[in-house]
C-alpha cells in the first residue's frame, strides 16, 4: 500500500517564513492534489526547543557557519520550527484531514535531526519506522522540504531500513546552501535506490 510521507511543510520552511525556501508555497497544492491517491498519508514536522543547538543565535554565529558539536559537524541556522509556534504549524492551505498521524524530529536540543527517523547522532528514534512497519507499510512516497536536507537524509535512512523508496520530485524544493545542493541530494538518491518521479506519473 502507497504512504505519503508530508515532509515538514511548515510555515518558517515557506517564503516570508524564518528559513524561508523559494517556491515552498509551491508545492502544497501539487501535494493536495495527489493525496487522494494514498492509501495511507503521514506528516512530519521540524519541532524544536527554544535555543535549539541548531540556531546561529544560540552560538552568537552567522547563519550559515558549521560548528563542532560532540563528533558531529553542524550547520547553524535561524531560529526555526519552534515548538508550538506559528512558524511550526503546517502550511494553512495543505489539507489535512487525510493525515492520520505526525512525527516530530529535532526535539532534543542538543542534537539536530533531519532524517525523520533518527536524530543525527542515530540515538533517537522518531517512532516512524515501527509504525509503518506494524502496519506493513513498505512502499513511501516522500514530497516536501527540502529535497536537500530533511528528504535526502530520511530516504536514505528508509531505504537502509528496507522501505521501497520514492521521491516526487516537484512536491519537494531545496535549501540550496550551496550552488547545486539540490543536484546532489537527487544522484545520491538515485544511486541508492530511491526512484525519483513526477507527481503527474503518481
Ligand atoms: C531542515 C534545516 C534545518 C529540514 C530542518 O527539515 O530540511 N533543514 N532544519
Ligand atoms: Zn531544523
Amino acid at each position: 500500500m502507497k504512504t505519503l510521507i508530508i515532509t515538514d511543510v511548515q510555515h518558517d520552511f515557506l517564503p516570508g517564513g524564518a528559513l524561508g525556501i523559494p517556491g515552498g508555497d509551491a508545492i502544497v497544492p501539487i501535494i493536495n492534489q495527489i493525496m487522494p491517491k494514498f492509501e495511507h498519508v503521514i506528516a512530519t514536522q521540524d519541532w524544536h526547543p527554544a535555543h535549539h543547538v541548531s540556531f546561529a543565535s544560540v552560538h552568537k554565529k552567522n547563519v550559515g557557519e558549521v560548528i563542532q558539536v560532540g563528533d558531529a559537524e553542524q550547520i547553524l541556522w535561524p531560529d526555526h520550527c519552534i515548538q508550538n509556534t506559528h512558524g511550526a504549524e503546517l502550511a494553512v492551505g495543505l489539507h489535512q484531514d487525510q493525515i492520520e498521524a505526525f512525527f516530530h524530529k529535532g526535539t532534543d536540543h542538543k542534537v539536530d535531526s533531519y532524517s525523520t527517523f533518527f536524530d543525527n547522532a542515530r540515538k533517537r528514534s522518531t517512532g516512524l519506522a515501527d509504525h509503518l512497519r506494524k502496519r506493513h507499510l513498505k512502499d513511501l512516497y516522500f514530497v516536501g522540504l527540502a529535497i536537500d536536507y530533511c528528504i535526502l537524509y530520511s530516504v536514505l535512512d528508509a531505504i537502509e531500513l528496507g522501505f521501497n523508496t520514492w521521491v516526487i520530485k516537484d512536491a519537494c524544493r531545496p535549501i540550496n546552501l550551496h550552488p547545486g545542493d539540490e543536484a546532489r541530494a537527487i544522484e545520491t538518491m538515485r544511486s541508492k535506490g530511491a526512484r525519483i518521479i513526477l507527481s503527474s506519473t503518481v
